[in-house]
């Protein structure tokens, strides 16, 4: 009797500890579709933006009309925020929610992001704020900020995608973007201007899901890799470059022909947020979003990402997967 009560007991104690010993997996959401992550960190909450992939099957090619906000504290435990923005938010858009990019500028989030355009042949990038992180969003310009007819040195027409906005820490905003060719241009300060010329890249085997951000002295700009895709990079000691190539940074995404990441340093520590087709009936259309731990080498260069099925560790708890063990 009393061996009963002592494991009643014990098992009582353990399910009061289980929130703080809550661990993640892969894909890190699973109760809609989920690609083309973008991650901001905002004070003590990460925002994670998405697109949402609606294809009935993998036959099929992208079905994609909205964007989706999640947010967390801990990395592990996700609130759908919902969807606040959409295709038609944009009236002189015809399809294709693409892959987009969230920053703060001037306590406003800008939302960049990948849409065909109704009149203008080809994809085009347009932009839409808010005063919160959640919504709702609304089109900033009226028009794109990028349209294809603005870059003619490609022959094909979906060469204006993928936006990624790098601020660096004088608050200059630059505005990176492409597929097979990578451009990018300084934006003004209203963030919905191009400020100069776009300038090209010469970046090896590039394909699209271009991200730069910074960690210690350098510049680091990953992107997408041949197809399917491997997500590669480059390091350089200034934001115009040169940027000398590191090689790969992650594998093929699994099941997923696409690999697009992005990566934020929260709390000490830095994450690699990609998607793979991970969930049940998934693949290069049906996709997910995958979260990893991000590791840099002491002379800068990042250790090849190791795609998990557990997932990370959460932030904050206090309880890592060792102590979790023991
Ligand atoms: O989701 C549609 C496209 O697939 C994105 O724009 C690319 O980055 C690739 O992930």
């Amino acid at each position: 009797m009393k061996t009963v009560r002592k494991s009643a007991l014990a098992v009582l104690a353990m399910s009061a500890m289980l929130p703080l010993l809550a661990q993640a997996s892969n894909p890190a959401i699973t109760d809609t579709l989920t690609a083309d992550p973008a991650a901001l960190v905002d004070g003590d909450t990460v925002y994670l933006y998405t697109g949402h992939d609606e294809a009935k099957d993998n036959k099929d090619f992208y079905r994609m009309n909205k964007w989706l906000v999640f947010s967390s504290q801990d990395m592990v435990h996700w609130k759908n925020e919902g969807s606040p923005l959409a295709v038609k938010d944009f009236k002189w858009a015809k399809s294709d929610a693409w892959a987009g990019h969230v920053v703060k500028k001037n306590g406003k989030y800008y939302w960049y992001v990948t849409v065909r355009h109704r009149d203008i042949n080809g994809f085009a990038i347009g932009v839409a704020v808010s005063d919160s992180p959640t919504g709702p969003f609304k089109d900033a310009l009226g028009k794109a900020l990028i349209s294809n007819d603005m870059t003619t040195d490609t022959e094909i027409d979906w060469d204006d995608l993928d936006p990624a906005v790098f601020i660096d820490e004088d608050g200059q905003a630059y505005l990176f973007w492409g597929n097979t060719k990578p451009r990018y241009a300084k934006l003004k300060d209203n963030m919905v201007e191009l400020d100069g010329p776009i300038h090209s890249l010469d970046l090896p085997n590039f394909t699209e899901a271009i991200y730069v951000h910074k960690h210690g002295d350098y510049y680091y700009l990953t992107y997408s890799m041949g197809f399917p895709e491997k997500t590669a990079y480059a390091m350089s000691k200034s934001i115009d470059g040169p940027w000398e190539y590191k090689g790969i940074l992650n594998e093929l995404a699994g099941n997923s022909n696409t690999n697009h990441q992005s990566i934020i340093e929260f709390k000490d520590r830095s994450f690699f947020i990609y998607h793979n087709g991970g969930t049940p009936q998934g693949g290069s259309f049906r996709r997910s979003v995958c979260i990893d731990d991000l590791h840099y080498n002491p002379d800068g260069t990042i250790q090849r990402i190791v795609m998990t099925s557990e997932g990370v560790d959460p932030v904050q708890s206090g309880v890592s997967r060792e102590t979790a063990a023991n």
